[in-house]
């Protein structure tokens, strides 16, 4: 009997935290993810610190990007990644872009194309976060980014002012 291989999709994911010691939240959450079962870790970006978007008064962001491969499917994916921000004490509060320990944000699921109430993918803010596109960029720069560009294309669109303000330390490849 032919047993039915499971099926492996590349996801990347955003991590972003700017409360309770950042840089330790995104290197937890790099190591949360290599934990997920049916998920498999390949890689992440270096850390990278910037203010935050909106200019608010709140402490600068660390954020990071993981490549895995996962056989799970979306939705079972997206309730794996906030399981983790919760373990890692994030607090939802109704302040849009409110200060938090550890935001993950799902960037880009294979080559799926959702909107619906739960979630869009890929990510609506990509193509205009400097946060997002550089670690991306240094992970996986030939990526194309469905309905979008490729990582590197997105990368050379950004505006000058959007340039990320420092990298925090050396690449870890997890393959
Ligand atoms: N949701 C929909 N699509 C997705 C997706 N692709 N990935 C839904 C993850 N979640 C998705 O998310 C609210 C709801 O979005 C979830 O329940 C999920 O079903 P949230 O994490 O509770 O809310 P949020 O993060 O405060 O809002 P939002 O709009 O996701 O904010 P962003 O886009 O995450 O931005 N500045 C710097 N420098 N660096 C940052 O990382 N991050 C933010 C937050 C603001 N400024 C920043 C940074
Ligand atoms: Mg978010």
């Amino acid at each position: 009997m032919n047993v039915p291989r499971p099926h492996w999709r590349p996801a990347y994911v955003g991590i972003g935290s700017n409360l309770d010691d950042p840089r330790q939240q995104v290197a937890n959450a790099i190591s949360a993810l290599g934990s997920l079962r049916g998920s498999r870790l390949i890689r992440a970006s270096r850390l990278y610190r910037s203010p935050p978007m909106d200019g608010t008064d709140q402490p600068d962001y660390i954020n990071a990007v993981a490549a895995l491969l996962t056989q799970r499917e979306v939705p079972e994916f997206l309730h794996e990644l906030q399981s983790i921000e919760r373990t890692q004490g994030r607090k939802r509060t109704a302040t849009r872009w409110a200060a938090r320990t550890l935001d993950l944000d799902l960037l880009v699921f294979g080559d799926r194309q959702i909107c619906n109430d739960e979630l869009t993918v890929p990510h609506p803010g990509i193509a205009k976060r400097s946060f997002v596109l550089h670690p991306l960029c240094e992970i996986a720069p030939t990526l194309r980014v469905p309905g979008m560009a490729t990582v590197q294309q997105l990368c050379g669109m950004l505006r000058e002012n959007e340039t990320v303000l420092s990298v925090l330390d050396d690449q870890k490849d997890h393959s």
